[in-house]
């Protein structure tokens, strides 16, 4: 594994980001990784890049993507600087903390939670909802108590920082899902590596393990200061995360509801299937949004990131600013930025 701080140092100093092929997503991302260079694991934005470390000390020692993907999507959970994933994260309107997550298979498994109080790894009770019920999703008080019959702890998540932007925002109580709304709210935590002065957005992870089987994560306290009940993308299989052992996985980030209304993630397995190059797939997913409602087009930020069986990867995103770290035996902390579409 690369030094965090010397990675830090040459990007900053590879002004041409050449150095670590950091690339724009409005310029095609050659497919990089051949089968022989699994196994391999894809986060969204730069907070990807801690969760990775920890879900490649499960990958590189032989083990399953599904562990993977949990240990790394516990990352940002746990961060108590992270105000878009987790026990951290910004409340709804009314002051609850509600987290969403889902998880998913190489055999097609899948669970999440969604709109779930004081739980702070909303990503593992998912896993456990597809492990030991019969069902899907677990939503709301129900989530909460299968938590703790399960042996999880509950805890009141809302923090001092939290509560206070949530105070902030209350005196205009404007609800506008604006792009990385957190950003706004985030006082930059000294000595922390760049990925960790933003507070973007869902994590999304895909792993593909040794044996080449795929699975996927995606865990976010959703929409700061949305409507108290209101579900995102982000537990919704095939909305916020979608995996096919036959083709890849896909996850999202951004304005749910768009990408609900597109059923964005299986959308871009889907055109995986039919040839596309995860890329290519994520650009096409990404422009069914625009063609609807280009009307929003500018004002909403959603991406999505892909990986197919054989480990290459690709993502697209409707607004600048997107970002997704790559972990594999070669490319181990790689941040790719990415430009806006327009
Ligand atoms: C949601 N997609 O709840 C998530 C949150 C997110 O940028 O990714 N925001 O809609």
């Amino acid at each position: 594994m690369l030094d965090r701080r010397k990675f830090i140092l040459t990007t900053s100093l590879a002004a041409t980001g050449a150095a670590l092929n950091l690339r724009s997503l409005a310029a095609p991302i050659a497919a990089p990784a051949p089968s022989s260079q699994l196994p391999i694991i894809i986060s969204t934005w730069d907070f990807g890049v801690a969760a990775n470390q920890a879900a490649w000390k499960v990958l590189s020692t032989g083990g399953r993507a599904l562990d993977a993907v949990e240990a790394g999507a516990r990352v940002p959970e746990a961060d108590p600087n992270n105000h878009s994933v987790g026990a951290a994260g910004y409340p709804d309107r009314d002051g609850h903390v509600t987290l969403d997550a889902c998880i998913m298979d190489e055999k097609g498994n899948c669970g999440g939670v969604a709109g779930m109080e004081y739980i702070d790894h909303p990503i593992s009770v998912a896993r456990m909802v597809m492990e030991k019920t019969p069902h899907v999703l677990l939503v709301g008080d129900g989530a909460t108590q299968f938590a703790v019959a399960n042996g999880f702890t509950k805890k009141q998540l809302l923090t001092p920082d939290s509560e206070k932007a949530w105070k902030e925002w209350l005196k205009t109580s404007k609800y506008q899902p604006e792009m990385n709304i957190e950003n706004k709210h985030f006082t930059p935590v000294p000595n922390k590596m760049p990925g960790n002065q933003y507070n973007h957005d869902t994590i999304g992870m895909l792993a593909v393990d040794a044996a080449g089987n795929i699975s996927g994560a995606c865990t976010t306290s959703g929409m700061a200061f949305k409507l108290h009940g209101r579900v995102g993308d982000s537990p919704i299989i095939g909305a916020g995360l979608f995996v096919d052992n036959e083709v890849g996985g896909a996850t999202s980030t951004g304005v749910g509801e768009e990408v609900i209304r597109n059923v964005g993630s299986f959308l871009v397995v889907e055109l995986m299937r039919q040839g596309m190059k995860p890329e290519d797939a994520c650009r096409e997913a990404v422009n069914r949004i625009v063609k609807k409602k280009p009307e929003i087009a500018k004002t909403i930020q959603v991406g999505f990131l892909a990986i197919n069986k054989k480990g290459e990867y690709g993502a697209y995103a409707l607004q600048k600013g997107f970002s997704y770290a790559v972990c594999n035996a070669q490319k181990q902390d790689l941040i790719i930025k990415g430009k806006s579409i327009y």
